[in-house]
């Protein structure tokens, strides 16, 4: 570690914004290394005051506003990735002298070990959970850390080979040191438009990566998420859903089976890994690319990923004895994720039709992006939340009702055996429910009491 770096925040004016995960890392590192900071959130209750001011007894603590005397006094901002700087009218009072950074630069900035970064719109937890997964399998100590859940700087002292992030575009905003071994940008369609305003200054977010890494694996199908890439074509490799060239990856179909391949090379049957669906695919395309430059057998790398059978609330079915297959993909923040659902769902019906519950708040995005799927391959669409009558408005016969048990009945009354009943929302939780996690489990318990009452 490279803690000499540190010496640049030591007496200076620090103020840490945001007291959630990744504010109280920020606090409890810097304690670690005797630097003061003030921790500042416009939450009244954030933290309690009393616990922080036993624990802390060197910082200050605001609460329930802004401190804009400190904002503008400040040498050094960290920013927690929830802040959005312009919308609370922040970036007006901090100083031009002031740096502003978040967790994962200070990390940045202090590490030398190796790290594995992921971002996209769609897919991170994915390949992340599954490269953790491969690397416990393979033996490797790998920990992961970022978006997924747990703050980078809470694992800095970690007895680790390297790291694997998952990163977010609020994450990206305030990074500019990382040295990634390996980075990719696994897709890109329409998500958080409400804080970065257009898809093209969302991907130039997303595409930070590449200008902090060694190697880059691009998905070669998607040009928005790799059009801005300066690296030599030696530290590139590719993934996608046609035949690889080269060294690359992607799809080979012998006879009826499809299989994952590297160039020529067949390495795993399709068939035999469990995440169904071509956007999983794609994921798995990814990790191999990775695994590949990591110099894992190919091999031991398809052997784990039998044994990864996916993370809660990504196109979960949820079991019942009523014929009708219920699925919750709650995780479907964004229209991109939705859409990867239908397409991936669809073919699997042999009879009946898919009924989409969806709705939620929205973040700005186009969902007209939805018209083509909820044409051709819905059959009945119900909308819950804030954005849920926009999205009623792209199919005929649309239901929107008030709450997620309601569209789960509505949906219960309209299916048959053989029908496909899919959560998948397009749209964050925040306006209905405290995460995507509470509202996939109330939809479980809905269909549970459903199944109960009949
Ligand atoms: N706060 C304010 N004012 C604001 C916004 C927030 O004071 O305008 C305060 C809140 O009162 C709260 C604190 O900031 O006390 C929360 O900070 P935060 O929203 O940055 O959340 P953390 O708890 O630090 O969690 C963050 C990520 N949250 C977001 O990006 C919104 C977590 O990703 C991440 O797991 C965690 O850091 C560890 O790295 C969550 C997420 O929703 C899962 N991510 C988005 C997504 O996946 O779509 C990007
Ligand atoms: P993230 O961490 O980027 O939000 P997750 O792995 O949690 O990604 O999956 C979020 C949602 O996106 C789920 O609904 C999942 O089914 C869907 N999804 C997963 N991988 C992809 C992909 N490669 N392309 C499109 N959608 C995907």
């Amino acid at each position: 570690m490279n803690l000499d770096v540190l010496k640049q925040y030591k007496d200076k004016r620090i103020v840490v914004l945001g007291a959630g995960l990744t504010g109280m890392s920020c606090v409890r590192f810097l304690k670690h290394h005797q630097i003061t900071c003030l921790l500042n959130d416009n939450r009244e209750d954030a933290v309690n005051e009393q616990e922080f001011a036993h624990v802390f007894p060197a910082n200050q603590l605001v609460l329930g506003m802004w401190d804009l005397d400190e904002i503008s006094h400040a040498d050094v901002l960290i920013v927690s990735p929830g802040i959005d700087l312009h919308a609370e009218n922040l970036s007006q009072h901090i100083s031009t002298y002031c740096k502003v950074i978040g967790d994962i630069e200070l990390f940045c900035q202090v590490t030398a070990k190796p790290i594995i970064a992921v971002t996209g719109s769609n897919g991170k937890s994915t390949v992340v959970s599954l490269l953790s997964h491969i690397a416990k399998e393979l033996g490797v100590n790998m920990a992961l850390a970022g978006n997924v859940g747990t703050p980078v700087l809470e694992l800095i002292n970690a007895d680790v080979d390297g790291f694997i992030f998952e990163l977010s575009s609020f994450q990206l905003e305030t990074l500019e040191s990382m040295d990634a071994e390996i980075a990719t940008v696994l897709n890109i369609s329409d998500d958080h438009l409400d804080r970065h305003q257009t898809l093209e200054n969302y991907a130039t977010i997303k595409q930070k990566v590449y200008q902090q890494c060694q190697f880059a694996v691009i998905n070669r199908d998607d040009r928005a998420s790799y059009n801005q890439l300066n690296l030599p074509k030696e530290n590139v490799s590719s993934f996608g859903l046609d035949t690889p060239t080269d060294d690359n990856f992607g799809l080979r179909n012998v006879g009826e089976q499809c299989y994952l391949a590297q160039g020529e090379k067949l390495i795993v049957n399709l068939n035999e890994l469990p995440l169904a669906g071509l956007h999983n695919a794609l994921n798995y395309l990814a990790v191999m690319a990775i695994s590949a430059r990591l110099n894992w057998s190919l091999a031991d790398v398809a052997q784990a990923c039998k044994s990864f059978y996916g993370l809660e609330h990504r196109c979960q079915r949820v079991e019942t004895a009523d014929g009708i297959c219920w699925i919750n993909d709650s995780k479907a923040t964004n229209v991109g994720a939705t859409v990867a659902a239908i397409d991936g769902l669809y073919p699997t019906l042999s009879k009946g039709k898919i009924i989409l519950i969806a709705g939620g708040d929205g973040k700005g995005a186009d969902f007209n992006e939805l018209a083509s799927a909820l044409a051709h391959k819905v059959g009945q669409l119900i909308t819950i939340g804030k954005d849920g009558p926009v999205i009623a408005r792209l199919k005929d016969h649309s239901l929107f009702v008030a709450s997620l048990e309601d569209a789960v009945k509505e949906a219960h009354a309209k299916a048959e055996p053989g029908d496909i009943v899919l959560l998948s929302p397009a749209c964050a939780s925040l306006d209905m429910f405290r995460n995507f996690a509470e509202r996939g489990n109330v939809f479980v318990q809905a269909i549970n009491a459903l199944q109960e009452a009949t």
